[in-house]
């Protein structure tokens, strides 16, 4: 094993950015610290074991979709090393590891036969995790549509939303006696927007209103995936869904800014979480994006809304907008009608040009809670991006991530302090890997990945979050 760096070297860090910080207390017995990761960004191995090709897959190879052309071929290998990064995470002193199970590798075809070494893999790393006392969160849709059921039309057909339940159902009868955390899907509002509307992300389609009807047709396979693992799973079993949030912040006190708030808000937060919590669309959804609703079959948002154990929090930024001025409102039909800002000359931002905005987090958690009020909250990804450098020894020097986590974690604090359900956190990520559209060229790990010999490195912030939670009452 290839592992270099030790918790105890965070004693080289000034005490307050150790584990004995003020940070220590005040956090519940049994708080889930983790971290997550995806299938498709880490595992590699794409053609092996019987896995056959996702979306993600078709999509790496269109000219021009991935930055330098790259693909998540080989990724961080994880396929072949997930021992030695369940060691890792127990060097790191994690309590639970999100995951995601790739739908392909389990149903080839999306419907249909199993494929047993597919879901032999997933039944490994849960035995793995478990022998080392980490609590496994699976997460069933990162993303990855087997490339099979793309060509019956993917998310624009309902007959998707049956596939993702009973694939739901196959992964629960072998797992679900020893994962006791399910996520149905991860960010719809990425799968969704990012591949249906902006054509990002795969399928990489250009319409809105394709948008809408995927949108609705994971939604409602969220629905019928739920109702599925409650009736295979034990009852303690928790099941929810992590949506992405974007707290969105007036940039002035105009009317329209205050109007823009709203409507972005509606369009980054509300389109997933109403129809969830409330059996509702944000009906000013449709008309800010100028689109027809989707088509409603008669139960379908009671099935959407079927109860959650929990909410799933990815947080990563605020977003800060500033409504159109009447006249040029009226002047362009474009949509949306206000102008998001990307830079605050005070603000620090991340690699990726995000905003570090820690409040942000304290204000979804206590917004959601007090507006929705699931059952529990749990952060199933908070992190960052920076530019590491590793000069070939057993350290990696990442003070600005490490005080990125410091910040959220306290932000954690004050949420629970005004009694905020919150169960656990998740860093995004366990290990530097491909970002998507961006390849490899963002770092998100608690632990450096030198690609070309996929040797891991645990940055400083491994090291310091390793101390922290160790600091914690179990
Ligand atoms: C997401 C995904 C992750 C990303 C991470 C950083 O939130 O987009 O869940 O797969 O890698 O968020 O962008």
């Amino acid at each position: 094993m290839s592992i270099t760096g030790r918790p105890q070297d965070h004693r080289s860090f000034p005490a307050s950015l150790a584990g004995d910080s003020d940070l220590a207390g005040g956090f519940p017995p049994g708080f889930l610290w983790g971290a997550a990761t995806s299938a498709y960004q880490i595992e590699g191995a794409v053609r092996e074991d019987g896995r056959a090709p996702s979306i993600w897959d078709r999509f790496v190879a269109r000219p021009g979709a991935i930055l330098q052309g790259q693909t998540g071929e080989v990724a961080a290998d994880h396929y072949h090393r997930m021992e030695e990064d369940v060691a890792l995470m127990a060097l790191l002193n994690l309590r639970a590891y999100r995951f995601s199970i790739s739908w392909p590798r389990v149903l080839p075809q999306g419907t249909g036969p199993v494929n047993e070494r597919g879901l032999a893999f997933y039944e490994r790393l849960v035995d793995t995790l478990l022998a080392r006392g980490i609590e496994p969160l699976a997460t069933l849709y990162h993303w990855d549509l087997p490339a099979a059921l793309e060509d019956r039309g993917g998310w624009l057909v309902r007959d998707t939303a049956q596939a993702f339940a009973d694939y739901a159902g196959v992964v629960a009868r072998r797992l679900g006696d020893r994962v006791r955390w399910w996520i149905t899907h991860n960010e719809p509002w990425c799968s969704t927007y990012l591949g249906y509307a902006l054509g990002i992300h795969a399928p990489g389609l250009h319409d809105k209103q394709l948008a809408i009807h995927a949108g609705h047709h994971i939604l409602l396979s969220h629905g019928l995936a739920t109702q599925c693992l409650r009736s295979l799973l034990p009852r303690e079993t928790q099941v929810g869904i992590a949506l992405d949030f974007y707290p969105v912040y007036a940039a002035d006190e105009r009317p329209e800014t205050l109007a823009a708030v709203q409507e972005a808000d509606v369009f980054r937060n509300r389109w997933f979480l109403d129809p969830l919590f409330r059996a509702e669309y944000p009906e000013a959804l449709f008309r800010a994006l100028d689109v027809t609703p989707p088509t409603l079959q008669a139960n379908d948002l009671a099935v959407i809304a079927t109860p959650l154990d929990f909410l799933g929090v990815n947080y990563y930024s605020r977003m800060l907008v500033r409504g159109a001025s009447p006249e040029s409102a009226a002047a362009s039909s474009r949509k949306p009608s206000y102008e998001v800002i990307e830079r605050v000359p005070e603000a620090s931002y991340t690699d990726m040009g995000w905003e570090i905005f820690p409040e942000g987090l304290e204000a979804i958690l206590t917004r959601l809670h007090r507006e929705y009020a699931p059952k529990a909250l749990l952060v199933t990804e908070n992190g960052a991006a920076f530019e590491d450098h590793w000069h070939g020894g057993t350290s990696v020097h990442d003070w600005q991530r490490l005080h990125y986590l410091q910040l959220h974690i306290e932000a954690l604090s004050r949420a629970l302090s005004q009694q905020v359900p919150l169960k656990g956190y998740m860093v995004w990520s366990l290990l530097d890997n491909f970002e998507w559209a961006l390849s490899y060229s963002k770092r998100f790990g608690l632990v450096y990945v030198d690609y070309s010999t996929q040797r891991r490195i645990i940055k400083d912030s491994g090291l310091w979050y390793a101390s922290f939670i160790a600091a914690q009452r179990r």
